[in-house]
Protein backbone atom coordinates (compact mmCIF):
# COMPACT_ATOMS: atom_id res chain seq x y z
CA UNK A 1 0.00 0.00 0.00
CA UNK A 2 1.07 3.34 -1.13
CA UNK A 3 -0.08 6.55 0.87
CA UNK A 4 -0.74 9.50 -1.21
CA UNK A 5 -1.95 12.98 -0.78
CA UNK A 6 -4.86 14.37 -2.28
CA UNK A 7 -5.59 18.11 -3.06
CA UNK A 8 -9.15 19.05 -3.19
CA UNK A 9 -10.23 22.06 -4.41
CA UNK A 10 -14.34 23.26 -4.61
CA UNK A 11 -15.15 27.30 -6.15
CA UNK A 12 -19.09 26.47 -8.29
CA UNK A 13 -22.10 25.03 -6.20
CA UNK A 14 -21.79 23.65 -3.09
CA UNK A 15 -18.59 23.77 -2.29
CA UNK A 16 -18.00 21.81 1.23
CA UNK A 17 -20.79 19.38 0.03
CA UNK A 18 -18.99 18.70 -2.99
CA UNK A 19 -15.59 17.73 -1.30
CA UNK A 20 -17.51 15.90 1.46
CA UNK A 21 -19.30 13.97 -1.15
CA UNK A 22 -15.64 13.14 -3.16
CA UNK A 23 -14.09 12.24 0.05
CA UNK A 24 -16.49 9.72 0.23
CA UNK A 25 -16.37 8.53 -2.94
CA UNK A 26 -12.55 8.52 -3.02
CA UNK A 27 -12.93 5.88 0.36
CA UNK A 28 -15.24 3.99 -1.68
CA UNK A 29 -12.71 3.25 -4.33
CA UNK A 30 -11.50 -0.58 -5.00
CA UNK A 31 -7.92 -0.07 -4.09
CA UNK A 32 -8.46 2.73 -1.78
CA UNK A 33 -7.97 0.81 2.00
CA UNK A 34 -8.75 4.58 3.88
CA UNK A 35 -8.54 8.21 3.96
CA UNK A 36 -8.27 10.76 6.19
CA UNK A 37 -9.73 13.98 5.52
CA UNK A 38 -7.73 17.32 6.53
CA UNK A 39 -10.18 21.13 8.05
CA UNK A 40 -11.45 22.87 5.52
CA UNK A 41 -10.91 26.20 4.39
CA UNK A 42 -11.64 29.12 2.48
CA UNK A 43 -9.90 31.39 0.42
CA UNK A 44 -9.40 33.73 -2.11
CA UNK A 45 -8.82 32.12 -5.99
CA UNK A 46 -5.11 32.49 -6.85
CA UNK A 47 -4.23 33.04 -10.33
CA UNK A 48 -7.68 32.78 -10.94
CA UNK A 49 -10.96 34.47 -10.21
CA UNK A 50 -14.60 33.87 -9.36
CA UNK A 51 -15.90 32.89 -6.09
CA UNK A 52 -13.81 31.71 -3.22
CA UNK A 53 -12.66 28.10 -3.16
CA UNK A 54 -13.03 25.24 -0.55
CA UNK A 55 -9.81 23.38 0.11
CA UNK A 56 -9.10 20.41 2.13
CA UNK A 57 -6.34 17.66 1.42
CA UNK A 58 -7.09 13.84 2.03
CA UNK A 59 -4.69 11.35 3.07
CA UNK A 60 -5.53 7.43 1.57
CA UNK A 61 -3.66 4.31 1.81
CA UNK A 62 -4.07 2.85 -1.88
CA UNK A 63 -2.83 -0.14 -3.68
CA UNK A 64 -3.91 1.75 -7.70
CA UNK A 65 -1.07 2.56 -9.33
CA UNK A 66 -0.55 6.72 -9.76
CA UNK A 67 -2.26 6.67 -13.30
CA UNK A 68 -4.63 4.75 -11.83
CA UNK A 69 -5.48 6.66 -9.20
CA UNK A 70 -5.54 9.77 -11.47
CA UNK A 71 -7.98 7.68 -13.84
CA UNK A 72 -10.37 7.45 -10.79
CA UNK A 73 -9.49 10.76 -9.72
CA UNK A 74 -11.02 12.68 -12.89
CA UNK A 75 -13.67 10.26 -12.85
CA UNK A 76 -14.71 11.57 -9.56
CA UNK A 77 -14.23 14.89 -10.75
CA UNK A 78 -16.16 14.34 -14.03
CA UNK A 79 -19.29 12.85 -12.31
CA UNK A 80 -19.45 16.28 -10.04
CA UNK A 81 -19.86 18.01 -13.40
CA UNK A 82 -16.49 19.18 -13.83
CA UNK A 83 -15.62 21.52 -17.22
CA UNK A 84 -12.32 22.67 -18.33
CA UNK A 85 -13.08 25.30 -20.58
CA UNK A 86 -9.83 27.05 -19.28
CA UNK A 87 -6.49 26.98 -17.02
CA UNK A 88 -7.20 27.42 -13.77
CA UNK A 89 -11.25 28.15 -14.40
CA UNK A 90 -13.83 28.16 -11.84
CA UNK A 91 -14.55 24.62 -11.10
CA UNK A 92 -17.27 22.50 -8.98
CA UNK A 93 -14.65 19.94 -7.88
CA UNK A 94 -10.65 19.83 -8.68
CA UNK A 95 -8.50 16.64 -7.26
CA UNK A 96 -5.20 16.87 -8.05
CA UNK A 97 -2.37 14.21 -6.89
CA UNK A 98 0.07 16.04 -4.74
CA UNK A 99 2.30 13.25 -3.64
CA UNK A 100 2.40 9.61 -4.20
CA UNK A 101 4.79 7.80 -1.66
CA UNK A 102 7.78 8.86 -2.03
CA UNK A 103 7.80 8.44 -5.81
CA UNK A 104 8.41 11.16 -8.28
CA UNK A 105 6.87 11.22 -11.29
CA UNK A 106 6.95 13.19 -13.98
CA UNK A 107 5.36 12.53 -17.23
CA UNK A 108 3.22 14.02 -20.02
CA UNK A 109 -0.04 13.42 -17.52
CA UNK A 110 1.33 13.58 -14.45
CA UNK A 111 4.00 15.13 -11.97
CA UNK A 112 4.41 14.20 -8.73
CA UNK A 113 5.25 16.12 -6.35
CA UNK A 114 2.72 18.72 -7.76
CA UNK A 115 4.70 21.38 -9.05
CA UNK A 116 3.22 24.28 -7.24
CA UNK A 117 2.39 22.77 -3.85
CA UNK A 118 5.01 23.97 -1.82
CA UNK A 119 4.36 27.75 -2.78
CA UNK A 120 0.18 27.36 -1.91
CA UNK A 121 -0.64 27.88 1.74
CA UNK A 122 -4.32 26.53 0.49
CA UNK A 123 -2.31 23.48 -0.44
CA UNK A 124 0.49 23.04 2.68
CA UNK A 125 -2.09 24.34 5.76
CA UNK A 126 -4.96 21.41 4.99
CA UNK A 127 -1.53 19.41 4.54
CA UNK A 128 0.02 20.23 7.67
CA UNK A 129 -3.51 19.12 9.43
CA UNK A 130 -2.51 15.40 8.55
CA UNK A 131 1.14 15.16 8.53
CA UNK A 132 2.66 18.41 10.34
CA UNK A 133 6.17 16.93 10.27
CA UNK A 134 6.33 16.73 6.51
CA UNK A 135 9.18 17.26 4.65
CA UNK A 136 8.81 18.60 0.97
CA UNK A 137 11.98 18.64 -1.54
CA UNK A 138 11.60 22.03 -0.56
CA UNK A 139 11.51 22.38 3.50
CA UNK A 140 9.27 21.92 6.15
CA UNK A 141 5.74 23.07 5.86
CA UNK A 142 5.70 25.71 8.53
CA UNK A 143 8.83 27.53 6.56
CA UNK A 144 7.47 26.90 3.00
CA UNK A 145 3.58 28.71 4.52
CA UNK A 146 5.05 31.18 5.69
CA UNK A 147 6.77 32.18 2.33
CA UNK A 148 3.34 31.94 0.53
CA UNK A 149 1.50 34.77 -1.13
CA UNK A 150 -1.92 33.58 -0.35
CA UNK A 151 -1.87 33.61 3.91
CA UNK A 152 -5.33 35.24 4.25
CA UNK A 153 -7.18 31.45 4.85
CA UNK A 154 -10.31 30.92 6.70
CA UNK A 155 -10.23 27.47 8.92
CA UNK A 156 -14.27 26.77 8.47
CA UNK A 157 -15.94 25.28 11.76
CA UNK A 158 -16.84 21.77 11.16
N1 LIG B 1 -6.87 26.08 -7.57
C1 LIG B 1 -6.40 26.54 -8.71
C2 LIG B 1 -6.16 27.96 -8.94
N2 LIG B 1 -6.38 28.78 -7.81
N3 LIG B 1 -7.05 29.13 -5.59
C3 LIG B 1 -7.49 28.64 -4.42
N4 LIG B 1 -7.68 29.46 -3.39
N5 LIG B 1 -7.74 27.30 -4.26
C4 LIG B 1 -7.56 26.42 -5.28
O1 LIG B 1 -7.82 25.20 -5.12
C5 LIG B 1 -7.11 26.90 -6.53
C6 LIG B 1 -6.84 28.28 -6.63
C7 LIG B 1 -6.09 25.63 -9.82
O2 LIG B 1 -6.23 24.33 -9.50
MG1 LIG C 1 -5.55 22.33 -8.69
MG1 LIG D 1 -6.42 19.76 -11.01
Amino acid sequence: MILAYIGMGANLGDARGTLLTAARELSALPGVASLVLSRFYRSAPVDSSGPDYVNAVAAIQTSLDAHALLDRLQAVENRHGRLRPYRNAPRTLDLDLLLYGTQAIADTRLTVPHPRMHLRAFVLRPLADLAPDMQLPQGGLPQLIEACADQALQVLPD
